[in-house]
């Protein structure tokens, strides 16, 4: 059974270690479909909120809720399948180009393979290497630029197809055309999914449903980007400088 997408956390507490609470008191409520973004500068909560989200490590105090069901009542298989990850530094692995997008659904046809680059606007660069989708990646794909590696993150999470995506935007070091390239294939991979969103583009806070502002573990602030303005609090002073 999949889970919709309706992600809810109730008063969470939560430390990696007893006696250093590193999340206070944390509400959040995502409806299926929405866009949530955090932001917050280093070592807020933002990387523990996303853990949390994956259940790689059980809470303190409070509730965490996948579709009104409590997360530690939810079989880890169904977890694995409803959650999507698309982190800065993808890991891809020694194998076919297929093969490393493949990882995201290994029963996937070659048809889904060309599916989901296409989708993630893979296909293109895909197409020019020498033997195609049959091409060799070694050593963690070195010999993939940064921005052809993201693209084969979003093809794998997108052939996954999971109600709820998890992103680690990259503060890239990649050039404009490219980063463009990348946006669109986030954006259709994030279309119709419950997304949570370490953001670090403007751009991308302002394209959020709600946004949540994290100080020391807390959530201070939260709502739309236009909201956050005109509230003239911490939002407000990070965004408009
Ligand atoms: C929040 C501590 C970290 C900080 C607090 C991931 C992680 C974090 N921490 C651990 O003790 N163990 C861990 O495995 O938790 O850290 P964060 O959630 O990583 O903060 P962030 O993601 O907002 O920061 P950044 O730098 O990625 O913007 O006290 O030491
Ligand atoms: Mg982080």
């Amino acid at each position: 059974t999949r889970v919709l997408g309706d992600v809810v956390f109730e008063n969470v507490d939560f430390g990696y270690t007893e006696g250093k609470i590193v999340l206070h008191d944390v509400a959040l409520y995502a409806k299926p479909g929405q866009k949530i973004a955090f932001v917050g500068s280093t070592g807020a909560g933002k990387t523990t909120i996303t853990n949390l989200i994956n259940r790689f490590y059980p809470i303190m105090d409070g509730k965490i809720r996948y579709d009104g069901i409590n997360i530690n009542k939810i079989h880890k298989s169904d977890l694995r399948q409803s959650l999507g990850i698309v982190l800065q530094d993808t890991h891809l692995f020694t194998g076919t180009v297929a093969e490393n997008i493949r990882y995201g659904k290994l029963d996937a046809t070659d048809e889904e393979v060309i599916k989901a680059a296409k989708l993630a606007n893979a296909d293109g660069f895909i197409q020019h290497l020498p033997e195609g989708y049959n091409s060799i990646l070694t050593g963690d794909g070195g010999s993939l630029s940064q921005g052809q590696r993201q693209l084969l993150a979003i093809a794998r999470a997108a052939i996954a197809n999971p109600p709820v995506l998890i992103l680690d935007e990259a503060t890239s070091s990649i050039d404009t055309r490219t980063e463009a390239i990348v946006q669109q294939g986030m954006d259709r991979l994030m279309e119709g999914r419950t997304v949570f969103v370490i953001a670090h583009r403007l751009s991308t806070v302002k394209n959020s449903d709600v946004i949540m502002v994290l100080e020391q573990g807390r959530i201070i602030e939260k709502g739309s980007h236009n909201d956050l303005i005109m509230q003239k609090g911490k939002y407000y002073q990070l965004y408009t400088g």
